[in-house]
């Protein structure tokens, strides 16, 4: 199974003092195999030799309580309006009574309170008359999202893999616990792997998550290979029947150069574990950084390339606006959107239920409307 590992240790030549930064694919040495582990935390499972064909990996997925089921759904029902509720209480002070129609002005206010980067408002405004109905601004608000992606839920690969990138602090290790948890709700077997191997806090805060939700996780020391990871997370996916592998990244490393070499390493040797892996490359956006997060998502789609963008901490922000330029400027989809430190703090991003959020903040509702 690791045999592609072996072949790279094979030619590995040693007089480099252990430096693999210019290497193309990882190199295991001998170290790293020792060291290497797969725990299900709850077992405290450890399997030191994973060159057996043998392996196992401790199944840890167990019924799901009834309680998270329910916890998500009331979750579900109130997220975009808890999403957005610092956001709206500012428009207060712009307009204070909501209103059936509304002043171009206040309109604009409004969006620039949001964070809506400046490009993004012109567009939405252009053409309007002096008075914008509900209606009119939600027709111009939705199409900003028209990258939604329709999402394929069958026919994925198996396992189907997930890079999770983005600078430090973005929300990447407790986004992967959300997505992770929400695998398992429906019964998926999960897997994880800790690539961010920069830090050794990361690797533990990983493998606290694996424990609590009780998924099993492959991680390795702080400074080791982090493509090694994900090729070991990958094979061992393949080798056990996962449904769902979501490998971790290193936000930051040394230097921007580094990082930029240290991803494209990993998507390669993720392809080289698995035919077309990883199968997709989410950008993890910290929602309180509003449109700042932007020229981070664009350097990071410039290395790499994304596929679908996480906003988090949507809870903590005024600036929720700033997802309709997030979406818009960089032409990919937003997937989830993060709204607390809890392993169900995470929703299904949905355009209609976004926009009609905020607008709920200074409009009448149309029930509202009839009724006046
Ligand atoms: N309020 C809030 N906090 C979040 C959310 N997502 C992540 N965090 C917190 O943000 C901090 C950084 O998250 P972490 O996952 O470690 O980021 P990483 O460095 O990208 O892996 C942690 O304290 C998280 O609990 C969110 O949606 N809402
Ligand atoms: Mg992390």
């Amino acid at each position: 199974m690791f045999s592609f590992f072996k072949k790279k240790e094979n030619n590995d030549n040693s007089d480099n003092n252990g430096k693999k930064e210019d290497l193309d694919l990882p190199s295991l040495n001998n170290e790293k195999e020792e060291d290497q582990v797969i725990t299900n935390e709850n077992t405290l499972e450890k399997k030191e030799d994973l060159k057996t064909e043998d392996q196992t990996i401790s199944n840890g997925i167990k019924e799901e309580k009834s309680t998270n089921n329910s916890d998500e759904k009331e979750s579900q029902k109130n997220f975009f309006s808890r999403a957005l509720e610092k956001t709206v209480s500012n428009f207060s002070s712009i307009i204070p009574k909501k209103k059936e129609i509304i002043f171009f002005n206040e309109i604009e206010d409004v969006l620039i309170e949001a964070d809506m980067e400046y490009e993004v408002i012109e567009q939405v405004m252009e053409g309007f008359e002096n008075f914008i109905s509900r209606k009119q601004l939600r027709d111009r608000l939705i199409p900003l999202f028209a990258n939604v992606p329709k999402r394929e839920e069958e026919n994925l690969p198996k396992p189907f893999v997930q890079l999770i990138i983005g600078v430090n602090g973005a929300g990447k290790t407790t986004t992967i616990a959300k997505l992770a948890n929400r695998y398992k709700l429906k019964n998926k077997k999960v897997l994880l792997g800790a690539g961010d191997t920069f830090r050794a806090a990361a690797i533990e805060q990983l493998s606290t998550w694996a424990s609590k939700l009780d998924i099993p996780i492959i991680k390795t020391k702080q400074g080791h290979d982090a493509s090694a990871v994900a090729y070991d997370t990958i094979s061992s996916g393949l080798a056990k029947d996962f449904d769902n592998v979501i490998i971790d990244t290193a936000g930051r490393l040394q230097t921007q150069t580094n990082l930029s070499h240290e991803l494209k390493k990993i998507v390669k040797v993720c392809s080289k574990a698995q035919e077309n892996a990883p199968h997709q490359k989410l950008m993890i956006l910290d929602g309180t950084q509003g449109n700042s997060a932007i020229a981070q998502a664009k350097a990071f789609h410039e290395m790499i390339g994304i596929d679908g963008i996480i906003v988090t901490k949507l809870d903590g922000t005024a600036k929720g606006g700033a997802l309709f330029s997030i979406a818009s400027q960089l032409k990919l989809p937003i997937l989830y959107v993060g709204i607390g430190e809890k392993a169900t703090d995470l929703i299904e991003f949905s355009a209609d239920a976004f926009v009609d959020s905020l607008l709920d903040g200074i409009y009448l509702k149309d029930l509202e409307v009839n009724k006046t």
